[in-house]
């Protein structure tokens, strides 16, 4: 299969990193329509019941109102959003996805991470693929960067060439979905972005986001595609219940995701 939007270069990066970023992938444009769709979610404007809302635990106590602390929207129920939609089905991310993965691609993860100013808060060390009963492990999941992230304000770290190791032991932390790989695996490698950049990582690479210490916000959209011929591990009763698949391109194949 010919690259459609990777060069030769990023795609061998890719394979043996874990990682690509490609720089002004996006528009201020289409950023400006995301971030502006997710503060009407945030402020009460619409509905946020078709996805979970997580709030980020020092709001209270530093008297930050929660429409301005939300730590992250979680579900492929931010689907059902005509903008959010638009965005994961992007020819501009998934060309790449594309790429990566081959022709037949689906849906698995739909977030929106804030990191907000001052009180956004640390997201532990973890590979992707441990929150989700679905082999091979070989997702990518995209990191579409909404402001311009850095090591002040929570950029994503990751370990370089850490996808080659499988999956690695995670233990549960505070939050009911958030667990770690609880030791040390050596030097991290941040990854400053601008706004409008997409980060495309290996859902085995380890990665973490450190706190946002700044008055500045940090606001991210995340999708994970896989192959349409992954399979789910877990029967539909076992899985957790934010793994489900939603179709984006190519074919679908019975006993599949
Ligand atoms: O955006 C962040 O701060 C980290 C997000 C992340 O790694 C995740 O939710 O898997």
């Amino acid at each position: 299969m010919a690259l459609e939007r990777l060069t030769g270069e990023e795609f061998a990066h890719y394979q043996q990193e874990g990682y690509v970023v490609k720089r002004g992938l996006f528009d201020a444009e289409t950023v400006e329509r995301v971030r502006e769709r997710l503060r009407e979610y945030t402020h009460g404007d619409r509905s946020t019941q078709g996805f979970t809302t997580q709030v980020e635990p020092g709001a209270e106590e530093q008297g930050i109102d929660e429409s301005d602390a939300v730590r992250k929207f979680e579900g492929l129920g931010l689907l059902d959003d005509d903008v959010v939609y638009d965005l994961a089905t992007d020819e501009r991310l998934v060309s790449v996805a594309r790429d990566l993965l081959g022709p037949d691609v689906k849906l698995l993860r739909s977030a929106a991470m804030f990191k907000p100013p001052h009180v956004g808060s640390e997201k532990g060390l973890h590979q992707d693929s441990a929150y989700y009963p679905v082999r091979p492990y070989e997702q990518v999941t995209t990191w579409i960067a909404l402001d311009d992230a850095t090591p002040e304000n929570g950029c994503m770290e990751v370990l370089p060439g850490g996808h080659t190791e499988g999956l690695l032991d995670h233990e549960t932390q505070n939050y009911e979905t958030d667990i770690v790989i609880p030791e040390d695996l050596g030097e991290m490698k941040q990854l400053p972005m601008e706004t409008g950049d997409v980060l495309f990582q290996h859902s085995l690479l380890p990665h973490r986001t450190a706190p946002n210490t700044t008055d500045r916000w940090r606001r991210a959209m995340i999708f994970m595609y896989m192959d349409a011929r992954s399979r789910f591990t877990d029967s539909e009763e076992e899985r957790p219940p934010w793994v489900d698949s939603v179709d984006v391109a190519g074919d679908s194949y019975p006993g599949s995701v």
